[in-house]
């Protein structure tokens, strides 16, 4: 089994502890507690073995009225997600707690933290939101609103160091921008391995969206019992605030030298299209108000770069359309598809940022710009032919998906064919060239296994390590590939019409 196989088997998910800046009981559907923080009478005053069993109403009726004067709060439509649903007295009248509840299968799961001061959050979050969504509607890149929001929520949580991050195809994580405090080490334009963020967390940073570790040296605090009272499955904390972190990820961020850390996700279209990350070298607290106000510009931020990411899209869109068309008609005033592009050669190759094009016709072959031998490309085209493929193929290297022509790969190194005919070994072929380059890892991304355990561990630098990239060219992008396949359907429609034409005339 690989590393990250291995990592994403980790429960995260049911880690029958909570981190200590809080506490945490969960409810049945009769409101009795089945369960709770082993740390609950420093919150409430009562320990977790008095309260279970025991209703709400009985042992802290104020919870249990806030509980029930949440209209939304219903069966069909339970929140999954904390809500804060107000702030109240412990019973033996300690200090100002906020209750925050969410369901979780047939649990209210209830978190208790200290209130923050209910002016401080007028104050504080309403006019940081309006001024926040007012500059970032004004900018037009999406490294330039990484930029905003890091800056702004540098300033608002005080972090030593916050930057945002986001995933390439492979899960990767580039830095795009940073804010740090001098002292930190920079990260700037590094690159951090998809490995060091499991699949199971990633698919529950979809969901739930901000997460906060106030000290990684913290004691974690069980559940009593260890399963629900009445349950033999455990409680499912994928959305609790306080849930306890995996202890591989502690020794991360310890390795870092990060004791506080709070992430929030940007998501789009159900997507972790990347992260805004904070750390600090010393334990921090982060207030109830101060992580609204961050999931709140996160959620903006996610929403502005994905109307960004669309636009760009249906530009990108729009112009290989336009060159479709042009194309298309330059083939309609000749006689056969191979003339019209050679009126159009330059379009044909530049269309979806091909180094070289060939159009190629059973055995014969035309090609434009920097590409194989054609006899080299003709084989290849066999090749497709014979291993049946009527869809587009590509690839961004040809010696590792093409190997069994070593020389292909030996002047281009990515490939994209699209078939033109539903018979025939006929293609419209393009090429890019070798795109070396450096990447700049957050160390070196090789698995590390713990000898005693076998597991696999987290690495100990995070200094920078060169790699250089060799061997493939440029990766073919999701709107490239589908405009060559617009245009191969649109030349296959085309060429049996002139067939058409051309039995009728002869008819
Ligand atoms: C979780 N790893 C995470 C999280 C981040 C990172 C942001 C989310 C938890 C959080 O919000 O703090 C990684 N942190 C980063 C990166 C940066 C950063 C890339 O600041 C960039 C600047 N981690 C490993 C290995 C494993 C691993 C080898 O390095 C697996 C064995 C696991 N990472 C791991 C696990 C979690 C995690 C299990 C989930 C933690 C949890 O939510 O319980």
């Amino acid at each position: 089994m690989d590393g990250a196989t291995l990592c994403a088997r980790e429960p995260i998910h049911i880690p029958g502890s909570i981190q200590p800046h809080g506490c945490l009981f969960a409810l049945d559907g009769d409101r009795k507690v089945v369960q709770a923080s082993a740390n609950l009478a420093q919150w409430v005053g009562m320990q977790a073995r008095q309260v279970l069993g025991c209703s709400l109403a009985d042992w802290w009726p104020e919870a249990a009225a806030l509980l029930n004067s949440q209209p939304g709060r219903c069966a069909e439509q339970p929140d999954v997600l904390p809500n804060h649903l107000g702030d109240l007295r412990a019973p033996d009248g300690g200090a100002l707690l906020a209750m925050l509840v969410h369901t979780s299968g047939p649990y209210d799961v209830v978190e208790l933290e200290l209130a923050d001061d209910r002016q401080r959050v007028l104050d504080t979050i309403y006019p940081l939101a309006r001024g926040f969504l007012a500059q970032l509607q004004r900018i037009q890149s999406v490294s330039a609103m990484c930029e905003l929001a890091v800056a702004e929520i540098k300033r608002i949580t005080g972090f030593g160091r916050v930057l945002a991050y986001c995933f390439d195809a492979e899960g990767h994580g580039s830095v795009i921008s940073e804010r740090v405090d001098t002292g930190y080490p920079s990260y700037a334009g590094l690159r951090f391995p998809a490995s060091d963020i499991p699949a199971q967390a990633r698919a529950l940073y979809v969901r739930n969206r901000i997460r906060v570790i106030h000290d990684a040296n913290y004691e974690p605090v069980p559940l009593v019992p260890a399963l629900p009272v009445g349950s033999e499955l455990p409680l499912d904390m994928s959305h609790a605030a306080l849930r306890s972190v995996s202890p591989v990820h502690v020794k991360y961020m310890k390795n870092m030298g990060t004791l506080a850390s709070m992430s929030m996700s940007i998501v789009i279209n159900d997507e972790l299209w990347g992260l805004i990350s904070c750390h600090d070298a010393q334990a921090r607290d982060v207030p109830l108000r101060v992580r609204t106000a961050c999931e709140l510009i996160a959620g903006m931020l996610s929403m502005q770069i994905d109307a960004r990411v669309q636009q760009d899209r249906m530009a990108a869109r729009y112009a290989l359309r336009r060159d479709i068309v042009e194309m298309l008609t330059a083939m309609a005033e000749r006689d056969n598809v191979m003339a019209g592009l050679r009126d159009v050669d330059t379009m044909f190759v530049s269309f979806v940022r091909g180094d070289g094009a060939a159009v190629v016709a059973g055995s014969r072959c035309e090609s434009y710009g920097h590409t194989p031998e054609r006899a080299d490309i003709l084989q290849f085209c066999q090749w497709l032919q014979e291993s049946g493929g009527r869809n587009v193929f590509h690839s961004d290297s040809l010696q590792r998906d093409v190997p069994h022509l070593p020389r292909l790969a030996d002047s281009s190194a990515g490939v994209m064919a699209v078939p033109i005919s539903s018979l025939h070994a006929h293609y419209l072929v393009w090429f890019r060239n070798e795109r070396v380059h450096e990447v700049n890892w957050a160390g070196a991304p090789r698995d590390k296994i713990d000898p005693q355990s076998g597991a696999l561990s987290p690495r100990n630098s995070f200094s920078c390590w060169r790699e250089i990239v060799s061997g493939s060219s440029a990766p073919w992008d999701a709107v490239q590939i589908e405009a060559a396949r617009e245009l191969g359907h649109a030349v296959l429609g085309l060429v049996l019409r002139k067939a058409e034409e051309r039995a009728a005339l002869a008819a």
